[in-house]
């Protein structure tokens, strides 16, 4: 008997073989996708020419841009209500919810796989779906039928022992692997929970610790399908399906990480990292001016119920903004059913709608050089949209009980008995009206107003790649950094040439000028290049503004996966003091680009300054040299297998 993982795996395989560390094809179910990254997978699904969606399931969700400051924003939710209505694709209205915390309470089914445009789709791995985060041109390919083709990761068993504490929550239980693994302890793994401190945890509760999997660099993260994915699927109505998969006895896995829940107490993650963790203890006292609950992490009924009673009947500290944003209309309208969202008003909370608001900074950036305690998951620097804010990160109970004293403070300090909350309710409100699920409809027209640009078409590959270095980086640099989101920029995701003049904006305000006057230019990176974010933009902008190659110690896969798929070459040290020779003055030279690739050696750049030649490597599949070669995915796909259909 196989582990999940390996189990859905199976069911799925396409093509290749379940080894470590060779390429896998994968058939997708169901696909999701978010409005920053489903403009672009739609723009890019209308371009293969195909009239509707091939997968079982598409689903378009509205959370990320909802700051409806000019007209950009409202134009994308026309194009993709629009989109979706031609293709056959469900849409989830703009209030509904965040795609994630939506998705898992009505539609993820155990044993599905999922290929989501944005890096925390292994959310509804706490369902027992093997859900992956993904480029939106992988997505839009996925939509059209295609396999999703990937290297298949190591899977690391993680077990879980003993049951959590009082005032211990399952945001500890991620965070704690946090901060054993560190940002790349995911890089190439997938994370399959197992042992006997799994059965106790709620199907929310898993939710949460798949979720922050992303902030592991981890491929997916799942837990088995058992009596709790029973339960709360028989919660959310009768009609969901349910199937058991649970681990065999003699499962086998590349590795195993231990954690006893009954040693675990309240964690924090500090500025700027999800990985710098430290105990509650260690940093209560650090006074916060604001505090945030809510993200597709922590959000849910029973996040919302739990902060409530420790708020019930006390208000803020004065200097402290409370801000929530239910995950889901259901979450919301419960809530309120419940008298939940009435004990935040009088406790002097701030309500926002459903979804993501200030965790991508729409909204609420952090006053200057102030602390903002969240219970989100990224608190990478400036993504609150106030560059000298430090976040941290916490659980709800962590966040309400901060709220209340004005500091960073344990809720076990707390005067009250821990609050006896159900896990998850008997029966959850279930209305799904504001999910239109479309038939496909080929006649329907496809609106579109002046924010969505037509996209940018990308040459073949040249011969021999030569260009100034225009950028000399440090490890673990996200995709925030690459291309910054925030209210002023999110608008512009459908709109390449607009979006590009903000690339590393917050790096080198100069870059996207000199970039554009110097083409065909190099990158040159430390360790994790790209972790983060899903946002295939990062990849896309560069290739437009004429980067062509990214030299790297390491890179995050779905960057890399997007770099590819743009055109982008990504090449990785053999030597790591190469990288402490390359400064931004360089002039570097690669010929023979393609019979360098396919060689499968050392790929050689000159550096015309000082004339040291620097051996690279590539781990690049022969598909994706072909991918290179023409000049991305898309026009790939146009060529080739979709020529057809
Ligand atoms: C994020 O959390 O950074 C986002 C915004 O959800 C992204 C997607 C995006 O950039 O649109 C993600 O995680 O993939
Ligand atoms: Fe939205 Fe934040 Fe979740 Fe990304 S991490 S999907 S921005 S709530």
């Amino acid at each position: 008997m196989f582990g999940v993982t390996r189990q859905i795996l199976r069911e799925h395989l396409v093509e290749g073989e379940l080894i470590a560390g060779t390429e896998i094809a994968i058939r997708i179910d169901h696909t999701l996708t978010q409005d920053a990254t489903g403009t672009l997978a739609y723009l890019q699904f209308e371009a293969l020419g195909l009239d509707h969606v091939r997968n079982e399931l598409a689903l378009s969700y509205v959370d990320h841009n909802m700051l409806q400051t000019g007209f950009e924003n409202a134009d994308d939710h026309r194009f993709l209500q629009s989109a979706a209505a031609k293709f056959g694709v469900h849409y989830s209205r703009p209030g509904n919810g965040i795609c994630h915390q939506v998705h898992l309470e009505r539609f993820a089914a155990p044993g599905k796989t999922l290929l989501g445009s944005d890096s925390h789709t292994p959310t509804a791995g706490g369902m027992g779906v093997l859900a992956i985060g993904a480029g939106g041109l992988d997505v839009a390919m996925a939509m059209a039928g295609e396999p999703f083709t990937m290297t298949m990761p190591q899977v690391v068993a993680v077990r879980l022992i003993g049951g959590l504490g009082q005032w211990v929550s399952a945001k500890d239980i991620i965070l704690e692997l946090l901060r054993r693994e560190g940002v790349r302890g995911g890089r190439g793994r997938i994370f399959e929970y197992t042992g006997s401190g799994v059965e106790a945890l709620s199907v929310p509760q898993r939710a949460t610790i798949t979720n922050m999997g992303a902030e592991l660099g981890a491929t997916t993260s799942i837990f088995p399908s058992d009596g709790q994915t029973l339960r709360y699927l028989k919660a959310q109505g009768p009609e969901l399906s349910w199937r058991a998969i649970a681990a065999g006895t003699d499962a086998a896995y590349d590795a195993e990480i231990v954690i006893d829940l009954d040693a675990l107490g309240p964690l924090v993650a500090g500025p700027h990292s999800p990985d710098n963790v430290i105990t509650v203890e260690q940093v209560a006292g650090t006074l916060v001016e604001q505090v945030a609950i809510g993200s597709c992490t922590n959000s849910s009924y029973h996040d919302l119920a739990i902060a409530a009673k420790i708020l019930e009947g006390r208000t803020v500290h004065p200097n402290v903004s409370l801000v929530i944003t239910p995950g889901s209309r259901q979450a919301f309208l419960m809530a309120e059913r419940e008298g939940i969202i009435e004990t935040f008003l009088r406790a002097g909370a701030r309500i926002l709608e459903s979804a993501c608001g200030p965790c991508i900074g729409m909204g609420q950036a952090p006053a200057s050089s102030s602390a903002s305690l969240r219970s989100f998951n990224r608190n990478f620097e400036g993504r609150s949209g106030t560059p000298d804010a430090r976040v941290y990160l916490a659980s709800p109970e962590v966040c309400a009980a901060s709220a209340l004293a004005g500091r960073i403070s344990d809720p076990r300090d707390l005067a009250i008995p821990y609050p006896v909350i159900p896990l998850i309710p008997a029966e959850y409100l279930i209305d799904d009206t504001q999910v239109i699920a479309n038939p496909p409809n080929p006649a329907a027209e496809i609106v579109r107003g002046p924010n969505i640009a037509p996209l940018p078409i990308f040459t073949a590959l040249p011969d021999r790649l030569s260009g100034p270095l225009l950028l000399k980086l440090g490890d673990d640099v996200s995709t925030d950094a690459i291309m910054p989101a925030g209210a002023k920029v999110l608008p512009l995701r459908s709109n390449i040439p607009a979006l590009a003049a903000f690339a590393f904006a917050t790096v080198d305000p100069t870059f996207a000028d000199r970039a554009k006057k110097q083409p065909g230019s190099f990158i040159v990176a430390g360790s994790n290049y790209g972790q983060g974010s899903s946002r295939e933009h990062a990849a896309i902008v560069l290739r437009y503004l004429g980067v062509r190659v990214v030299i790297a110690k390491s890179f995050a896969r779905i960057h890399a996966a997007n770099l590819v798929n743009f055109g982008i070459l990504p090449l990785t040290f053999t030597d790591p003091v190469d990288y402490d020779h390359l400064t931004p003055s360089d002039l570097l030279d690669m010929r023979d680009v393609a019979a360098q690739l396919d060689a499968g050696g050392p790929v050689r750049l000159t550096n015309a300054v000082g004339g040291r030649v620097l051996e690279l490597r590539h781990d690049l599949s022969a598909r994706q040299r072909e991918i290179l070669r023409v000049g991305g995915l898309l026009n790939h796909a146009r060529q080739g297998v979709l020529a057809a259909v």
